[in-house]
């Protein structure tokens, strides 16, 4: 199956004339090559001999589909016009949720339409992921484990340090914030003012966001931020960078501590504020900018190294140090833990990831999923954004994998694989954007069950 290309006809020309200027770069902090592309979705094509465009089927508002040989099924390609599509929520009435890091927050209707009015739009108050920093935007998205009774969600969004009334520390190149809004759980409108900062983390990079947000099943929230590549920084905690942290958004009443309108789980490594931040959970990382939660396999940390390097997913501990910038490659030799994974400079032990690929595989992990459903049920699903998805089972550390459709199948040339969520129903969302993350470049891709 190497060889099936389904490309995007828009930006096949542009790409076979640059293909250098095709591969990404947004790792590096360059700006991303330009490439147009048409935001209509229906325009997926698929010249490869042995690829199949369907039409729709019974629901006339998916416009069209995607062969996905290595998933044993064809993708849906939904009718909604996205950039760069990070979170799937499935509602209760079919409906689906899906926010995008260009600002806006879709509501599609169990009828498969969009409506006109999103959820939340912040388009225009945030930094947006199409110029020069393909991280940036509204990177984080969840709904509270209560949303349907208090209409709270999550975000984190970048912004400019000018953009940011708070006092910032010296060097601050971009500020990733954490929110919550309130919006009404049945008409799903959100109140615009109903905006509480929770946390700015300000940020030397001007890239590796992190951002993404997760709850396990104590209510209790987890997110991350990046740090600046080679930076000791992320050794330090504390200092937010490198850094998972978890936090209690709705502690008990009187238990939020000091000015923080949060609780600070007790068993954070760092909850007395001894020895790093109380928010902390797990550190030493360069661009945990993945996350995964659920009760068999805890939290997942999908980490982006850099290209050249072996990609790696953690499963950490409280208080686990991944090693970043003393790691920065491959730690498992066979089944044996390298040398340069053992303990960091200062005498810190290291957790080691408990799964890495690359760099003969792919370029850049760009996901992490528990599967839900059909033959990915319970398994792990880690995406590359090249194309490449890979599964695992979990057991003894290191996992092994299987890479079920490698690199042009689902994305081509012209985009990239750029996140991948599995919802309770048992589907799984393959989330695309081009490699300029243009606006309305992406596209929503569902595998059934
Ligand atoms: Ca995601
Ligand atoms: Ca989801």
């Amino acid at each position: 199956m190497a060889n099936r290309p389904i490309l995007r006809t828009s930006a096949l020309a542009l790409c076979i004339g640059a293909l250098a200027a095709c591969s990404g770069t947004a790792d590096e902090e360059a700006t991303a090559p330009t490439t147009s592309q048409s935001g209509d979705t229906s325009t997926t094509s698929s010249p490869g001999p042995d690829a199949t465009i369907s039409s729709s089927g019974p629901d006339e508002a998916s416009t069209s589909a995607v062969a996905a040989p290595g998933l044993g099924a064809e993708l849906e390609v939904l009718d909604v016009t996205v950039t760069a599509p990070r979170e799937v929520v499935t509602l209760d009435d079919g409906g689906l949720l899906i926010s995008d890091q260009a600002g806006l927050v879709h509501v599609v209707g169990a009828d498969g339409t969009a409506r006109t009015e999103p959820l939340l739009d912040v388009s225009d108050s945030i930094k947006t992921p199409n110029r020069g920093a393909l991280e940036a935007g509204l990177a984080g998205f969840a709904l509270a484990p209560d949303f349907a009774k208090s209409g709270h969600f999550y975000t984190t969004t970048t912004h400019a340090p000018d953009d940011i009334s708070a006092s910032l520390p010296q060097g601050t190149r971009q500020v990733s914030v954490l929110s919550r809004w309130t919006a009404d759980p049945a008409s799903l409108v959100t109140d615009p003012d109903s905006e509480e900062q929770l946390m700015v983390l300000p940020s030397r990079d001007a890239d590796h966001v992190g951002g993404e947000i997760v709850f396990d099943d104590q209510g209790l929230l987890y997110t991350a931020l990046g740090a600046p590549s080679r930076d000791e920084v992320a050794q330090d905690p504390h200092n937010y960078s490198g850094t998972v942290l978890r936090i209690d958004p709705t502690p008990a009443e009187g238990a939020a501590q000091e000015d923080r309108a949060y609780g600070i789980p007790e068993d954070n490594p760092f909850a007395d504020g001894e020895g790093g931040l109380p928010e902390i959970y797990s550190y030493g990382y360069r661009n945990p900018w993945r996350l995964t939660w659920d009760a068999e396999h805890g939290l997942l940390v999908g980490e982006a190294m850099s290209r050249d390097k072996d990609q790696q997913l953690g499963q950490p501990a409280p208080g686990d140090d991944a090693g970043y910038p003393e790691v920065s490659g491959a730690c498992w030799e066979g089944d044996q833990v390298a040398d340069a994974c053992q303990e960091t400079e200062a005498g810190v032990p290291i957790a080691p990831p408990v799964l890495e690929y690359g760099p003969q595989v792919g370029e850049i992990l760009s996901g992490v999923a528990i599967g839900t459903g059909g033959d990915l049920q319970g398994r792990v699903v880690v995406t590359d954004w090249l194309g490449d998805v890979l599964v695992a089972d979990a057991g003894p550390a290191p996992w092994d994998y299987e890479v079920l459709t490698d690199g042009q199948d689902i994305v081509g040339r012209a985009s990239y694989l750029w996140d991948v969520d599995a919802e309770p129903d048992g589907s799984l969302y393959v989330l695309t954007a081009d490699r300029a993350l243009s606006d309305g470049g992406g596209a929503v891709h569902r595998l059934a069950p």
